[in-house]
């Protein structure tokens, strides 16, 4: 009895008289199941009509160029069992009427029929079950396993059947990476759990082409001496998978100068015992986030975040600017709200009691939110320089490291000057470096002029 298969166009949703773009076999081709046969194009989309067993070619039904319809002959396919008893037969097969049934097996399943790609891809945020299947077997590096976003317009072009395309989906790996064994470079189900393989097992960045992270190595450390396990605190992870995020998101660049404070340290020397009567500290901290609101009233891309789908550029009216605080239980990073509404003299009072709230463990999650520039200040532990990472979605942090006395030269002479050094680090996506030179050197001649900073705000 002749087996042969017939391969039908299957259920296209509304659409008629569906292009035939691409014929990909022809008779004498060897086909195994979800092999793609055919590409059509609807106005929407390409897809293909997958091989739904494995076999010979025998008859090819349509043509590039012609249309077809669901239910519409394809293929004609010997079946592989077939055709290895007519080459142990060394006897021609006859061919088949296509009036005699296809057995059953080798039918397309009636209840679930096999599925052209959907028309319009669905959206990237996909889930992804091989990240948290990751997750659980590896905790030591989660993050790191995490795979690159799907680049959609590469994931479209792919060449690979609809039912690939949902694996692929499903296992959220941007087809655009996976190289293809096929017919052709067909991408096969096997490619992709073979890519899905190679990022589980460390090689993400040569199957991604370098664009997801290869895991760190999992060291026994007992095995070299006596260790002591204690977890992280929760604000400690917390911080740590933000910090992950922002650093392998965003394309960082520090931008170092320095200030000459000499005249503000004057100055706040003169006004501290003041301040400190009517219970304020008056930190340097103060006059930098003062000088900071005005660079950045000046430069508003530094108070800007880019939006969700990164095309557009949120530049905020208001201007609440984030402290990184040191406490016994980790970083925090409080915000000033409306720093630009207050003078040197309430921004000390609010960095004092959002610091004390912070150490105390007091801070609401509220006074930690909708920051648009941060501080980091090291100063007053000391150091020369560091690079700091962004706030993100803020674009752009600055450093401050503690100040020094330093010969500076002057009018034909060395001079010994207090400078304060600076290290602005910020999303090189949303700013150039020449504005980034632009900012500091603003921020340095600010912070050069404490009176200016001491005026009342208006
Ligand atoms: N250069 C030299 N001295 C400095 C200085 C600087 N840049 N900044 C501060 N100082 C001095 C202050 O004048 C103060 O001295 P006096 O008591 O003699 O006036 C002393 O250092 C301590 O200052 P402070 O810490 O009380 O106040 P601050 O406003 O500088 O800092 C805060 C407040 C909350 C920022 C700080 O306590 C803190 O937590 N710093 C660490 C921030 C941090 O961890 N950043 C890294 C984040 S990434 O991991």
């Amino acid at each position: 009895m002749s087996r042969l298969i017939e391969m039908r166009v299957p259920d296209m949703g509304n659409f008629k008289d569906v292009a035939v773009i691409d014929v990909l076999v022809k008779p004498g081709d060897r086909v195994e199941p979800e092999a793609a046969l055919v590409t059509l194009e609807t106005e929407k989309a390409t897809m293909d009509v997958p091989a739904t067993a494995a076999g010979v070619v025998e008859t090819v039904h349509v043509q590039k160029g012609g249309t077809i319809n669901q239910g519409d002959l394809v293929v004609t396919v010997r079946s592989e069992e077939d055709v290895a008893a007519a080459a142990v037969a060394a006897v021609p097969a006859a061919a088949s009427s296509a009036a005699a049934p296809p057995p059953a097996a080798a039918r397309p399943p009636a209840t679930a029929p096999p599925q052209p790609a959907a028309v319009a891809p669905p959206p990237a945020a996909a889930p992804v079950p091989a990240v948290t299947a990751a997750q659980a077997t590896v905790p030591e590096s989660p993050e790191a396993l995490a795979p690159a976003p799907i680049d959609e317009a590469g994931f479209s072009r792919a060449y690979a059947s609809p039912s690939v395309r949902k694996l692929a989906r499903e296992l959220g790996v941007d087809l655009g990476r996976v190289r293809g064994s096929g017919q052709k470079g067909r991408i096969t189900a096997a490619d992709v759990k073979a890519f899905v393989k190679q990022v589980l097992t460390g090689g993400a960045a040569a199957a991604a082409g370098g664009a997801a992270l290869p895991a760190v190595p999992v060291v026994d450390f007992a095995a070299f001496g006596a260790v002591e396990v204690k977890p992280l605190g929760r604000i400690q992870r917390i911080s740590s998978a933000r910090l992950h995020a922002s650093w392998v998101n965003l394309p960082h660049v520090t931008q170092f100068d320095e200030a000459d404070i000499t005249a503000l340290e004057a100055t706040r020397e003169k006004l501290k015992g003041r301040a400190a009567k009517s219970g304020v500290k008056l930190t340097p901290l103060a006059f930098i986030m003062r000088a900071c609101v005005r660079t950045l009233q000046q430069f508003p891309q530094f108070n800007a975040s880019l939006d969700e789908s990164r095309q557009n550029l949120v530049y905020k009216k208001y201007i609440h600017v984030g402290f990184a605080a040191d406490t016994p239980n980790g970083l925090l990073v409080p915000v000033v709200r409306d720093a630009d509404r207050k003078d040197i003299y309430e921004l000390a009072r609010a960095l004092a009691e959002l610091a004390a709230k912070a150490r105390d463990g007091k801070l609401p999650a509220a006074d930690m939110q909708g920051g648009s520039f941060t501080i980091s200040s090291l100063g007053g532990i000391g150091g020369t320089a560091f690079t700091p990472i962004i706030n993100a979605p803020e674009v752009a942090i600055l450093g401050v490291s503690r100040a020094s006395m330093r010969p500076v030269w002057q009018d034909g002479a060395f001079v010994p000057r207090l400078m304060l050094p600076l290290s602005l680090s910020y999303d090189h996506r949303v700013i150039d470096g020449a504005l980034a030179a632009r900012f500091t050197t603003d921020l340095a001649a600010r912070l050069a002029d404490p009176q200016a900073l001491l005026e009342a705000v208006p």
